[in-house]
Parts: structure tokens; sequence; C-alpha cells
């Protein structure tokens, strides 16, 4: 029938689904088949992920898909990034991976610094300076037995992809944030491997998004129920890669926030720009899908309204997020305003006390209550969109039009409203669930049931997905440029 029926999995930071989509030249539909929490456990003072609790969500989610669908003809596995699983000389894991959000990376940043400066590190890999970049996390590994018996460094989808199908790869697009990849020829940066004193032996071979990694082996089929031959097809394995391929956008001329518990801010370009200014402003240049690169920078992003909800919610107080946002509708805009990329952000913890101390700090009067906190929380996040999207133009050249919103904040009509109102551009939100999206574009063409390039997937999405546009409110923009002088100072 040229249609086929294709299972992805996108694994987030706080919950992993698969979807079941049909697509075809003139379909695209997905339905989510399983959801399940992901949790991060502490042990022993360190944060890691319980990633065999997540590879049992992820047999659970296909059998549910075979079940539901009655087949699949395909398997793409994307998630967040820079995490890793160490495997031995016999392939069994050493350990569960670290969580990003762990502190362990603290004291290795001057390490890496002391071997290869800033300026160098960037010149080469193009990635933003973010302390738990998997090239600080495996310097503050140094010295442990653990890395000692390591043989293998497997990003998340790679680990899972090799424990469903015993292949071992390097998907380039997640590769492209471990800080040890070379934006330019897109292959390992053995130099800088080597300055570093890294085992080279750890960093497998690079995978691009559209090759087969390889089938479900036979216990994978047993366990899922699936009738074989299925294929697992490398995706951008990178959320954010496959994120971006899922924007329906029109032209080139778009900018993007892809929106979950981070915010990813930028544009798509052909080539990466590794100048100074663009390090100084923070802009990372990771790879994407046919041989794209994504020029964007990270905004600590909803993380700030989830661990708030989550504290609130520890303590006995309203924490449902149609009634914070009805109420932080009333409140009036810019009453205090932090930076979302205050370091003191990045933890897990009690998120309402630490930006009232960034309000007290600056000399503003710290929000009274849940909705003055969660209209702080959206003023500046919109008001750091704006500063992002304005620098991606300026560093790169690229015109802007339009601004896309993908992702769970798609759904945050507010968020939008006050994001096309601070950038003064039309904000198209929606989909909500485009890395998924991405990721069965991706698998469909290598699979034979599309063509064409990135244009021609976004076409199908524009055809077949919901979008809200947002248009910037008429006398909006006066309020806007004075916060943004209030925050630049
Ligand atoms: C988003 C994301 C970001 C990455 C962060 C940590 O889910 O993948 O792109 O910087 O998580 O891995």
């Amino acid at each position: 029938s040229g249609e086929l029926t294709l299972a992805a999995v996108d694994l987030g930071a706080s919950s992993g689904r698969v979807m079941a989509a049909r697509v075809g030249p003139e379909r695209l539909d997905l339905t989510e088949v399983h959801r399940f929490p992901n949790r991060p456990v502490r042990t022993a003072g360190t944060l890691h992920w319980d990633v065999l609790g997540l590879y049992g969500g992820v047999l659970d989610g296909l059998r549910a898909a075979g079940r539901e669908a009655g087949r699949v003809d395909g398997v793409g596995i994307d998630s967040w990034a820079v995490d890793y699983g160490l495997l031995d000389a016999d392939g069994a894991l050493l350990g569960n991976p670290v969580h990003y959000r762990d502190g362990r990376h603290a004291t290795a940043v001057p390490a890496v610094h002391g071997a290869v400066p800033p300026g160098e590190l960037y010149a080469v890999t193009g990635l933003q300076h973010l302390p738990f970049n998997t090239v600080f996390q495996l310097a503050a590994a140094r010295g442990t037995a653990q890395l000692a018996a390591a043989r293998r460094a497997l990003l998340v989808p790679d680990l899972l992809a090799y424990w469903l199908t015993g292949a071992v790869g390097a998907e380039v697009t997640n590769a492209s944030t471990t800080g040890l990849l070379d934006a330019t020829s897109r292959q390992w940066a053995e130099d800088l491997i080597g300055r570093l004193d890294l085992d080279r032996g750890l960093f497998p071979p690079l995978r691009q998004p559209g090759d087969r990694l390889g089938e479900l082996t036979a216990d994978v089929l047993e366990e899922t129920g699936l009738a074989g031959p299925v294929p697992l097809v490398a995706v951008g394995s990178h959320d954010t890669a496959s994120a971006v391929v899922g924007v329906p956008a029109a032209t080139d001329r778009f900018a993007y926030v892809s929106c979950g518990t981070w915010s990813l801010v930028g544009v798509e370009l052909e080539k990466p720009v590794l100048t100074e200014a663009s390090r100084a402003a923070g802009f990372t240049n990771e790879l994407g899908v046919d041989g794209t690169v994504r020029y964007l920078r990270n905004v600590m992003g909803l993380w700030l309204l989830q661990e708030s909800q989550r504290t609130w919610a520890a303590h006995g107080l309203p924490a449902d997020l149609p009634d914070l946002l009805a109420a932080a509708a009333q409140v009036p805009a810019f009453t205090a305003l932090v930076d979302p990329d205050d370091a003191r952000f990045l933890p897990p913890g009690d998120m309402p006390a630490r930006i009232a101390a960034a309000c007290t700090a600056t000399g503003q009067t710290p929000p009274r209550s849940q909705a003055e906190t969660v209209r702080c929380i959206l003023d500046s996040l919109a008001l750091a969109y704006r500063r992002t999207v304005r620098a991606a133009v300026g560093l790169s050249g690229r015109d802007v039009e339009i601004v896309h919103l993908v992702g769970g904040g798609a759904r945050n009509t507010l968020l939008c409203q006050l994001t096309a109102d601070a950038c003064g551009l039309p904000v198209l939100a929606g989909p909500v669930e485009a890395a998924a999206l991405g990721n069965v574009l991706v698998q469909a063409r290598r699979l034979g049931v599309l063509s064409g390039g990135l244009p021609e997937l976004r076409a199908l999405l524009r055809s077949t997905q919901d979008a809200q546009l947002y248009l910037p409110q008429a006398g909006s923009e006066a309020g806007w440029d004075a916060a943004e002088a209030r925050v630049s100072g």
C-alpha cells in the first residue's frame, strides 16, 4: 500500500514514550502507545539514570505497538544527549549512566581546559560550553576503576540500540554533543581525544541518520511478540536533532524553539559558525540530519517550571499546570525577571526559592505568590528566546521571518504568545511530538515510503499536523525593549 507502521522511541528527561506511526507519501498518523516515567535515582551521592528501567519501558512500548498497530516495520530511538554507559570487554554495562544534572563535572572543567583551552575546544567542536558535556563527564571519571575497565562508551540511544540488536555504533547527531567530535569534518576529533588522554577505542564507528543499524534480536522479538525481521534504523538520535526535522518549516528563513525540559533556540545552517564571537555568545554547532548544523543555544527551559511544580507538590501546594498558567496570565508582565541560564538553576532542587534568591541578588522584589513565580519564569524565558533568536540571526547571517515552537511547550498558550510578543515575529506552535515525528520521517525515508530532503519531509508535516499561529500583539514591543534593557543592565 506504500505505507508502513513504524515505532518511534523518544526518551525525555521526565518520561519515555513509544509512538506508533502509520506513514506514507500522504499520511503521517502518530499514536502514543506507551508512556513511562523516567525517574532519576540517587545512590551514594550520585544521580543516575535508571537505564534498565528505561529499556524495560522500551520493550513494553514495542510490545504495545505490535499489539495496537498489528505489526512494526521499523524502529528508531532518540533521547536526550551527552550521557553514556560504559561497556567492559565482554560487552556488559559497567554501572548506571550518570545524570547530566549530577555535580561530578565541577572539578573536571578546569582540568579539561588546562589540557585544551576553551577557544581551541570551540574551534574544533563548535560546542557551547555546558559543564556536563560528555568530555567533562569522562574527565570526572578519570582514575576510576570503572573507566579503566571500560572498552566502549555508548550514548543512551546507542546503548539501547546495542541491547536491541547487538550492533555497536555512535550516531553522529548525538555524538556531536560529546565535545569530542569535529564539527567541520563530522568525524571524531582524534587530536582532542589524544590530548585529553582518552582511550580512542571508547568511541565506536559513526553512524548516519538513515543507516540501518541491525535487526531486533531473536530474544527481543520473543519478548515483544513482534514478527521479524524488524530493522532498527538510525535517526537523529539526539532528540533535538529529530525535533528540528519535525519543524514544519516552509522556507529556510525560520528559527526554532524546541521547547521541553530544555529550550533549544536557534537556526538550521549548512556550515558551522566557529568564530570567537559565537563562542562568547554561547552558541553550539550540533550536527543535524542530512548534513545540516543545528546552530542553537541551550536555554534552561521549562525545567524551571517543572521543578517549581515538583517543589510545590512536595509542600502540599497546588501544582496543576492549567491553573498555574491561568493565574500567571493575570499577573502584570515583567514584575520580576531572572536569567534562566543562571548556573544555580541547573541541579534539581527548590526552584521557587532559587528564583526568589536570584531576584533579591539583582535588586528586585522576589515573586510573592505561585502565580508571580510562574509569570517570572515565562517572561524570563520569552525574553531569553528573543535574545537568542536575535543573536543567532546576527552571528549566522540567516534571515528569520517566523519562529517555530515545537515540543511540549507548544501547548503552553501563554508562553507561545509571550514568545511572539518578545521576538516581534509570528510564532507557529506545534507539533508537540516533533521529535517522534522527525524520528519516523527519517525511518520512513530509509525504508522507502518517503523520498526527498528535509523540505519534502517537512511538507508532509505541514499537510498532516496541526499548528497554531500566534501573532505579536500590537503595541507590545516597547515593554519588551524595556525589559531587555533592564536585564542587560
Ligand atoms: C533536550 C536535550 C538537549 C541537551 C540536553 C541534555 O532533551 O537533548 O538538547 O542539551 O537534553 O542532554
